[in-house]
């Protein structure tokens, strides 16, 4: 048989034995920020398209990129509604007649109103040239169209009229220069469900559970109004022309948590992957985050091809995990984390080492398309992407030989916790309101402070012996996976109630904040997230936290210490590309003279202790719960917590 990149991707995802594994990394994130630096390999100044070079190079190609650079302002306008007109599609989606979208460009940013018989909703998002100079092929939303009660009704109303034109020809066109090279992807929903749409998309992430728990029947509602949009689009697309459709972005078990998984996506997943297989079609998920708790979910999930699989060390689960687990049904995409192509964040020989070992734990090795995940970032070693191709050529024979896949491990799949149970040896007076931040309840929480108050209780003891005591409880089991992230942002929200009505009582000394901190994303980075839950925490133990946002220059970061002056600055990033900001931090204090007054503590995904030791920060914090903890030991003075 004569093989083409095509056929032997198509083999792999449909199991069979391909004579070897097929190689295609992501380059569109590298194309990108490179071309617009100047900084492409020489032959590939003059080109165009990021395909041109994998054609060059021999790679295969998996188009599942959302590139919406090219297709001007309608293809991107209603992205905070998480609704695109992308060739990719194979479908269009028209807005009710009935409903008003006003466009107001402000430099470049994008506010929206979208005036509907019932009611009238607003959002904004951005596309900066910085971005796309940077290569970031998303838009960013900076206002969420959901945001109170009153958006719930708009919004449903205008999901159940959003009208699904086929566009077999766009997608047709787009595919058409693919030929023989690989495999492209109809786009058909960004989101796994109904559910992780309006989370993902419509709130902001850490708002999303305080609406949960809430709003959770209007939510509900939306959620079935978003669900009859979804039912049309995966109509057209099964119906046309797209062999392989995309179903669900960014899951990650910290924030689609695993009940919340099971619960909310699951189902959907399910029925989507029915749809889709009744007409010959595949399904395929994005599955670039932390998969640890959701693996066993995932596997039962239908879907054929599990795409941009970004495993340890990047992540909390091995490939021969992912192999073992899921390669008898599902196709791996990915499989090299991209870290690895980074020469200050992998030596040469670690980067071998982790090839090694890729080819003895993938055995029989069919079932898997090797790619860089997510995508290849800007500052990857080209050289190390060849000799990727070159080990697969001479070493990725199929079948495979050497070692065998590992079943995963037992604990690679969190079972759902118990909530959390309040320590019985603690004071009986606080019982109640350490129940009460355990359970999220900010109503209750205020009647009980006052009763505590009215029977003499010292305002000091009940900050000191409840809410904080309940509080660090919290922080430890978040840290050791008992508690999932909204039961903590739920507590953290009821621990600010709380404060509302203790605040006035307690002593001057009392009131005084633990410590003052200032939080921001590094320039660059628009990942939240983290960052957020990272505040809430430290706000939730009585830290005095500014939010500097995301994106923050350098030298913002020096002039707020200046102003501030804090105790400590916290400095989070998840991007590889925007680690190196946090050092030009650390220099911009040592120059403005505020590097003895501060304490520096580093965090995000990609940070490692030896990164943040290296770039000579006091602090580094795994997680949230961790981030706590090491705040309160800065604040205390200890200096030694990068340990070697
Ligand atoms: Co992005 N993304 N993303 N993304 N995204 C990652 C980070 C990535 C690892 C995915 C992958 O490759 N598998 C990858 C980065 C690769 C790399 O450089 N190493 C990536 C990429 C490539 C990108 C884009 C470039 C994609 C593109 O445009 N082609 C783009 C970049 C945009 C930009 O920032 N310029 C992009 C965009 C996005 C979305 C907008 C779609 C969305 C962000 C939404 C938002 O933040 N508002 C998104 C998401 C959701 C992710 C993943 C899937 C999840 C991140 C997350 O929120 N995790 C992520 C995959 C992954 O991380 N494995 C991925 C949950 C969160 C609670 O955890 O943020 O780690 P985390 O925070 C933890 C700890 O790290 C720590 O505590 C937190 C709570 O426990 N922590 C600190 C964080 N900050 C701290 C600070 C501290 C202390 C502790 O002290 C101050």
């Amino acid at each position: 048989m004569g093989w083409t990149h095509k056929k032997r991707m198509l083999a792999t995802i449909r199991g069979e034995m391909p004579d070897r594994i097929p190689y295609a990394p992501r380059l569109d994130l590298w194309f990108a920020a490179n071309k617009n630096r100047g900084t492409l390999p020489a032959p590939y100044r003059a080109f165009e398209h990021y395909d041109q070079v994998s054609r060059d190079q021999g790679w295969g190609i998996a188009k599942v990129v959302l590139d919406y650079q090219h297709y001007g302002e309608d293809g991107i306008l209603d992205r905070a509604l998480g609704v695109y007109r992308i060739p990719a599609q194979s479908y269009y989606v028209h807005l009710p007649p009935e409903v008003e979208r006003r466009v107001n460009k402000v430099g470049e940013r994008f506010h929206l109103e979208y005036v509907t018989p019932q009611g009238t909703v607003r959002a904004g998002f951005v596309y900066s040239e910085e971005m796309r100079r940077s290569g970031v092929t998303i838009p960013w939303i900076f206002e969420h169209a959901l945001k109170g009660p009153k958006d719930y009704e708009p919004l449903a109303y205008i999901f159940e009229n959003l009208a699904v034109e086929p566009a077999p020809e766009l997608f047709r066109q787009w595919t058409a220069p693919l030929g023989e090279d690989g495999y492209a992807v109809a786009y058909a929903l960004t989101a796994g469900s109904p559910m992780h749409h309006i989370m993902k998309i419509l709130t902001d992430a850490t708002d999303f559970y305080y609406h949960y728990r809430d709003h959770g029947k209007k939510m509900q509602a939306l959620a079935e109004s978003i669900g009859v949009f979804y039912r049309r689009v995966l109509k057209v697309v099964a119906e046309g022309p797209g062999e392989i459709a995309l179903v669900g972005a960014n899951f990650d078990d910290t924030i689609t948590y695993p009940p919340f998984f099971r619960d909310h996506v699951l189902p959907f997943l399910q029925e989507a992957s029915q749809v889709l297989h009744a007409r010959g079609k595949l399904m395929l998920c994005h599955t670039d985050g932390e998969n640890k708790g959701l693996m066993e979910y995932l596997f039962e999930s239908g879907m054929d091809i599990a795409d941009s699989v970004c495993p340890a060390p990047m992540t909390k689960v091995t490939l021969a995990e992912y192999y073992g687990r899921w390669g008898k049904r599902i196709t791996i995409q990915g499989g090299i984390p991209s870290n690895l192509l980074l020469a200050e964040a992998t030596t040469d020989q670690d980067f071998e080492n982790y090839l090694d070992r890729l080819f003895q734990s993938v055995a029989p090795g069919n079932r898997l398309i090797l790619g860089v995940a997510d995508t290849v970032p800007p500052d990857a070693r080209f050289d190390r992407l060849r000799r990727i191709a070159e080990r697969v050529e001479k070493e990725g024979r199929l079948p495979l030989e050497a070692g065998g896949g590992r079943p995963v491990t037992a604990g690679a799949i969190q079972e759902a916790p118990l909530p959390g149970k309040i320590d019985t040896v603690e004071d009986a007076r606080f019982k109640v309101l350490k129940q009460d931040l355990y359970d999220g309840l900010d109503g209750e929480i205020q009647g009980h402070i006052q009763e505590l108050l009215d029977r003499s209780i010292h305002p000091q003891d009940i900050l000191n012996r409840g809410l904080l005591a309940a509080m660090e409880s919290i922080g430890q089991e978040f840290k050791d996976g008992r508690l999932f992230v909204p039961e903590v942002l739920l507590a953290a929200r009821a621990m600010n109630a709380a404060l509302a009505v203790l605040g006035p009582h307690l002593s001057a000394s009392g009131r005084q904040a633990r410590g003052k901190a200032l939080i921001g994303t590094v320039q660059g980075d628009l990942h939240d997230i983290g960052k957020n839950m990272v505040i809430i925490m430290l706000r939730g133990v009585g830290f005095d936290v500014v939010d500097l946002g995301i994106n923050v220059p350098a030298g913002d970061f020096v002039r707020k210490v200046a102003e501030e002056k804090p105790h400590i600055l916290g400095l989070s990033a998840l991007l590889t590309t925007t680690m190196p900001q946090m050092k030009k931090v650390i220099e911009g204090l040592v120059q403005a003279g505020l590097r003895e007054g501060v304490k520096v503590m580093v965090g995000g995904a990609p940070v490692s202790p030896t990164f943040a030791r290296q770039i000579g920060a006091d602090g580094y914090a795994a997680d949230a719960g961790e981030a706590v903890e090491v705040a309160k030991k800065l604040v205390a003075g200890c200096s030694l917590l990068v340990a070697g």
